[in-house]
């Protein structure tokens, strides 16, 4: 058994985010390496791209959070095998990464500009990408966005959705997946729901 440890900063969700729950759900033993944002600038030192998050395969260290959530997702049983289910897969999670980085693109900004910047989010490219993530949901049977079952979309869609909804983003208002893609908000109550999911909310929440 390979010896896995995943870096990243120590919050719900992020990039991580959907790793780290697909290694929970598949009851896959790693170690969570989590870390202060004050410590970012130390730990960077160490990473290829001086990004996070990284995954350790013993001692091969890799980086990009969409390959480490599919590499962890195939260890956990939670990737599509068929070509044409994992497509479907991957492509909801590149869409969910677009809007991570329409998002990432206003960190840093503060008063009227963050204000502007994030309405203008609101009003049209947040609500395009979730009445699009809704179609997917809708045109693949409605309870999961691939292969019929619990994968790695599912919890990419879960991870950010719910950080879109959590009030911790300035001018997002936290009824906005709810008024825009309701669907889309009964999927992620569907996907908190799930007893292993529930019960790594739960930890987290007393640690
Ligand atoms: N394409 C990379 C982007 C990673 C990324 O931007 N991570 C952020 C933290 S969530 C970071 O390390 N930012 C610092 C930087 O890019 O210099 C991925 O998906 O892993």
């Amino acid at each position: 058994m390979d010896n896995l440890k995943l870096t990243y900063f120590d919050i719900q969700g992020g990039r991580a985010g959907a790793a780290r729950l697909a290694l929970h759900v598949g009851r896959i033993a790693f170690e969570d390496r989590r870390f202060a944002f004050s410590e970012f600038a130390e730990v960077r030192k160490s990473t290829p791209l001086s990004q996070v998050p990284t995954l350790h395969i013993n001692d091969l260290q890799v980086t990009q959070s969409g390959a480490i959530t599919r590499y962890v997702g195939k260890l956990a049983g939670l990737y599509p095998e068929n070509a044409l289910q994992a497509l479907l897969c991957d492509e909801v999670m590149d869409a969910l990464e677009d809007v991570n980085i329409k998002i990432a693109a206003t960190f840093g900004l503060t008063g009227d500009e963050l204000k502007n910047a994030r309405l203008a989010l609101v009003a049209g490219p947040l609500p395009k990408y979730l009445r699009w993530l809704e179609q997917q949901l809708d045109s693949h049977g409605g309870e999961y966005f691939a292969d019929n079952r619990l994968t790695i979309a599912d919890l990419c869609a879960f991870v950010n959705l719910r950080a879109l909804s959590s009030g911790n983003l300035d001018h997002v208002p936290t009824g906005l997946v709810e008024a825009v893609a309701p669907k889309l908000n009964a999927h992620m109550q569907r996907i908190a729901g799930i007893a292993a999911i529930a019960q790594y909310y739960a930890k987290a929440a007393l640690s």
